[in-house]
């Protein structure tokens, strides 16, 4: 069933929800101004395939390229702010009696918006670690100031082994941090309700979740502008934007 506004058996649904579970991709960010995935390329990086940059293959060929686009996009993301979907999202939480917020992104919006305890399935870019020894790097809370055209910069020596410090994402190829996924997989699987926001559905496990709420017997609703492969086993699309479809959904 697709609507382009709110129905009232949605409404019902989250008051009568005992454990909602939200899946947000990309989309939920776009109305802060960050491209989504597939579109965050813009200038010197214009040239270059995400799925070929955010893989591990990619920063050993080349970490300045690799890194530089990270510290590029980081840069973006801290000039953004969160949008009314992910304040809407971490009001929910309020008044839902329970609510797992799981997310793909890696730009921390969902958090600064006021979420806890969110589940980033493809860890954050503000937690950047060695490559060799895993010690965890702290970066300036302010923008990198060199290179703010997203030229390339040489990653960070680890202190302790000297070795690259590496984005602190999920890159393809890559396993999720397995306590994470267990989390997310077992609150899908015990939900009533489950929201997807903003993710075109095509990267897996992530878009597992749906599914296995669905075989449970959860009901799936979800919030894009665009039809996706959800679609068929949504209950519910919306077709619209997280920023404007979500906020009436607390009055
Ligand atoms: C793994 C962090 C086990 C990095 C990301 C073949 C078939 C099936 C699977 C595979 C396959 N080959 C390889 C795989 C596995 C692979 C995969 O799924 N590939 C896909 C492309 C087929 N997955 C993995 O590798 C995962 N690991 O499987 O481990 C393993 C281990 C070893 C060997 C094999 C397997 C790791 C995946 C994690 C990758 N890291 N992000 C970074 O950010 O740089 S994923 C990245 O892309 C994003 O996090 C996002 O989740 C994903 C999709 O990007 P987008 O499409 O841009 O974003 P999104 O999905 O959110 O789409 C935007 C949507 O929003 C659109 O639908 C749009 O319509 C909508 N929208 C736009 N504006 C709005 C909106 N909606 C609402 N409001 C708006 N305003
Ligand atoms: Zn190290």
């Amino acid at each position: 069933m697709t609507h382009h506004q709110l129905p009232h058996a949605l409404l019902a649904w989250l008051r009568g929800a005992a454990h909602i579970v939200v899946v947000t991709g990309a989309g939920v960010s776009q109305e802060s101004g960050i491209p989504t995935f597939r579109d965050a390329l813009g200038g010197f990086w214009s040239r270059f395939d995400p799925m070929q940059l955010a893989t591990p293959e990619a920063f050993d060929a080349d970490p300045s390229l690799v890194w530089g686009w990270y510290e590029w996009r980081r840069t973006q993301v801290l000039g953004c702010q969160p949008n009314a979907a992910h304040r809407a999202i971490a009001e929910l939480a309020s008044h839902a009696r329970r609510l797992t917020l799981i997310t793909q992104n890696v730009d921390g919006l969902h958090e600064r918006a006021g979420s806890r305890d969110v589940l980033c399935l493809h860890g954050s870019l503000h937690r950047p670690y060695c490559r060799g020894c895993g010690r965890p790097h702290a970066l300036p809370r302010e923008a990198p100031g060199q290179a703010p055209r997203g030229q390339p910069m040489r990653p960070p020596a680890c202190p302790a082994c000297g070795d690259h410090i590496r984005p602190g994402v999920v890159w393809f190829g890559e396993m999720l941090p397995a306590d994470i996924w267990a989390a997310s997989e077992e609150a899908a699987g015990a939900c009533d309700l489950l929201l997807s926001i903003g993710t075109c559905s095509l990267v897996y496990p992530a878009a597992a979740l749906p599914q296995v709420a669905h075989r449970k017997g959860a009901k799936v609703v979800q919030i894009n502008p665009e039809p996706t492969s959800l679609d068929p086993l949504a209950a519910l699309n919306l077709r619209g934007t997280a920023a404007h479809l979500l906020p009436p959904l607390l009055r």
